[in-house]
């Protein structure tokens, strides 16, 4: 970045899961990295950001890591100078004091509401959209990430597609030995497991152990590996192999950033959710499945079906993914369709390749957000 003094403050609150903390942690290491920006990141919820970063100490008000400063964002802020760039990551509502403070510089900060991920259309003409606030004279803006070129972009550090293709068998079997996992084999399928409690699990173990196919299942922490146990009567923690028919299951400890994208490289396919997993698969450029989060009155089916009509434009096999994806998420039968949306895999996934050169020519978001700081 040009002026590098431009200083952000980041504000995250934990609503659940891994998610808002995963992309606000990932979007402020590439504005540091990358943009030499300043970045004071504001966290409610240290525990749940240490499962991302170990390295976070949850006992304390200020930290430094990684360049950056780390704050617990406590009920009553401490009075603090407002940044020059100030992000309110999905609408988590920055506390009443900070609000004034921004009002009170000489140059009001900009303020940028980052929304979550969505494929629907309204997204493009909803982008930087500016609402001024009621009292103060100060205008925050709606940032929408998005998979086309009038939105904000997906995450995608600079180097991360390079480090993605020199990533290959001899990497890949080291990363599985240091798991403590056996090498790939060619006769097997291999497929990362990652999503919420899912009806539709049990059913996929099934067609799995009963299918043609060796299936090797790598399962991450949480809801799915809570389900696979359940399914095998077995406990099953971090090192743990269990095998039925022609299906092996290995449970996962929670990796980090680094080491759950190469956990996405080394397998054939893998099922993810939410948000900022789901992006990284795609950057994996291997097929996935995503179990969408869910939300009341079905809202989430309508961005499932948006992010499919782009995903799987001009692809002749859309249905069977359909079909699967649709079953993944409760809306249809998951049925014999695993049968055929393996056996399109090959297909799939030089589709999924072409798709994310396509998505590589969009710029990232963080391109994006520094862009529009400096008004280009
Ligand atoms: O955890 P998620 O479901 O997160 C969210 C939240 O539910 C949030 O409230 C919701 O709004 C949002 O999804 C859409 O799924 P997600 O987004 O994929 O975040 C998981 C993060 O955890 C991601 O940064 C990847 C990371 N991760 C690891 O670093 N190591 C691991 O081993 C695993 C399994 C995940």
């Amino acid at each position: 970045m040009n002026n590098n003094s431009s200083r952000w403050d980041i504000f995250c609150t934990v609503v659940d899961n891994y998610g808002d903390i995963g992309v606000c942690w990932r979007l402020a290491r590439q504005l540091a990295d990358e943009y030499d920006a300043e970045i004071r990141l504001w966290v409610d919820n240290l525990d749940r950001f240490s499962h991302l970063c170990p390295s976070i100490l949850t006992d304390v008000d200020v930290q430094h890591l990684e360049g950056m400063e780390i704050r617990h964002w406590r009920p009553n802020l401490p009075s603090v100078d407002a940044a020059d760039i100030v992000i309110e990551a999905f609408a988590c509502e920055l506390p009443a004091s900070y609000v004034k403070v921004m009002a009170q510089r000489k140059i009001a900060p900009i303020w940028i509401n980052l929304e979550y991920l969505s494929a629907e259309e309204w997204v493009d003409s909803s982008h930087l959209l500016a609402s001024p606030h009621q009292t103060y004279p100060l205008k925050k803006h709606f940032f929408f990430p998005g998979f086309t070129r009038t939105t904000g972009g997906l995450i995608r550090e600079r180097d991360l597609l390079s480090i993605r293709s020199t990533f290959d068998d001899t990497a890949a079997d080291k990363f599985l030995a240091d798991l403590g996992l056996p090498p790939r084999e060619k006769n097997e399928i291999c497929v990362s497991l990652f999503c919420y409690d899912n009806p539709a699990l049990p059913e996929l173990l099934q067609a799995w152990a009963d299918g043609p196919d060796r299936i090797r299942v790598l399962v991450t922490p949480g809801a799915p590996a809570r389900q696979v146990s359940e399914w095998f009567g077995e406990k099953f923690s971090p090192g743990t192999e269990l095998c039925k028919n022609s299906l092996t299951v290995h449970a996962l400890p929670f990796l980090s950033h680094a080491g759950y994208d190469r956990l996405l490289w080394v397998c054939d396919m893998n099922f993810v959710r939410g948000e900022d997993s789901f992006v990284r698969a795609q950057w994996a450029q291997r097929p996935f499945v995503w179990h969408i989060y869910p939300q009341t009155e079905n809202t989430h089916l309508v961005k499932l079906k948006a992010f499919l009509t782009r995903y799987l434009h001009n692809f002749p096999e859309s249905e069977t993914v359909q079909r699967f994806w649709h079953g993944w998420n409760g809306a249809g039968e998951l049925g014999a369709s695993w049968r055929d949306f393996v056996a399109i895999w090959p297909s799939l996934e030089l589709h999924t390749k072409v798709w994310v050169g396509q998505l590589d020519r969009t710029r990232n978001l963080a391109d994006n957000l520094v862009r529009f700081v400096r008004g280009e």
